[in-house]
């Protein structure tokens, strides 16, 4: 079905008069629609293999938007459809609108500094905005996303199995991750023991997925809700540095390229701590620097994994892309976790 028949579904204001891809996300399909009546929205279709639950994920996405609506916060607007749902299922396929957020722009990468503490201030404000909402009234989109302790059994059944008989070209690198499988469960022992709170985390904290004003370059919302779930603050904090040191070097067979950005780590940090260091308890301030280790491992654990198995969940170019993969972030897990004292220290002081 033609996005003009499958939008008729939705309530939107006028005709639409033009349609065009927007963003460059790999997940769902999206286009941009404008109207005669000169209304913009966001037309998409939801990715269902990844996400399952469909209708849990767009409930968590009405939760979460209504609440910061009422707080004062933009965010993004659902469009129902003309029966009041929140998406539009046709033939096992699924769709949903949004309302453009007008005179945005969101970077692909951080260009300097200063965006880079706005990322951090930005998802520091998201946590902070939502440090009152029922956590546990969301539904785990994607169960136990970043239990890394649960992750590392994974990769270990998959040793176990050896399917593709992969297991031989990576000795090394399972090496290296067995030696600290007692550090992959200090969060969520945390979470369990009330050290560590279970908030609202986003799962995803790229700086594209930060909108700005256009004009003055202030921050104005943080979209892609797809993966909001309970977990850690850590969480989001720790994947955010990763994906930093990280870009655009992931998938790099040059390891050089790999290490801890120093201005980096203190422009996000401290861009995050200006709306959170009143909210964070002690033990969660404690683990900052720790949770980029961690966060970084878990990356190596689940490319390393889907390595072992035959690259079923990351899309990939070549045999051994997600080894490839693998070895970046262990390069950087090893560098931060050298490094821990000194990152805590600088933390401390920020
Ligand atoms: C996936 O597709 P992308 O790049 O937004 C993954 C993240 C990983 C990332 C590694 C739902 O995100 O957790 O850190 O790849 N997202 C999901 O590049 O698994
Ligand atoms: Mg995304």
């Amino acid at each position: 079905m033609e996005i003009k028949e499958l939008i008729e579904n939705f309530k939107i204001n006028g005709e639409v008069v033009d349609c065009r891809p927007l963003g460059n996300g790999h997940i769902n399909y999206t286009f941009l629609l404008t109207t005669d009546k000169d209304e913009q929205y966001v037309f998409q279709r939801i990715n269902n293999s990844v996400f399952k639950d469909v209708d849990g994920l767009m409930n968590n996405i009405f939760k979460v938007t209504n609440f910061l609506e009422n707080e004062g916060y933009e965010t993004l607007k659902i469009i129902k459809t003309k029966d009041d749902k929140l998406y539009y299922e046709n033939e096992g396929k699924y769709y949903r609108v949004y309302v453009y957020n007008k005179n945005t722009i969101c970077y692909e990468g951080a260009e300097n500094l200063k965006e880079v503490y706005d990322a951090g201030k930005a998802f520091g404000k998201l946590h902070k905005s939502l440090a009152h909402f029922n956590a546990s009234s969301l539904v785990e989109v994607i169960p136990h996303f970043h239990d890394t302790y649960q992750r590392y059994l994974n990769l270990l059944d998959a040793i176990k199995e050896d399917k593709k008989g992969r297991v031989k070209t990576c000795l090394p690198e399972i090496e290296i991750l067995k030696n600290w499988e007692n550090e992959y469960s200090i969060i969520t022992d945390g979470i369990k023991n009330g050290e560590i709170r279970l908030g609202v985390t986003h799962n995803d904290p790229k700086i594209n997925n930060v909108l700005f004003d256009k004009k003055t370059g202030d921050i104005r919302a943080v979209v892609d809700l797809d993966t909001v779930m309970p977990g850690s603050y850590l969480f989001d904090y720790g994947d955010a540095i990763r994906g930093l040191f990280s870009l655009p070097y992931e998938d790099s067979k040059d390891l050089s390229k790999l290490y801890i950005k120093y201005d980096v780590f203190e422009s996000y940090t401290k861009g995050y701590l200006s709306e959170m260091k009143n909210i964070l308890l002690p033990k969660e301030k404690e683990l900052l620097a720790f949770s980029a280790f961690l966060l970084t491992v878990e990356s190596a654990i689940r490319f390393l994994e889907d390595y072992i198995r035959g690259d079923v969940y990351f899309h990939t170019e070549y045999p051994e892309h997600n080894l490839v993969r693998t070895r970046t972030q262990i390069k950087l897990s090893v560098d931060i976790h050298n490094d821990l004292e000194n990152l805590n220290n600088l933390v401390a002081g920020y």
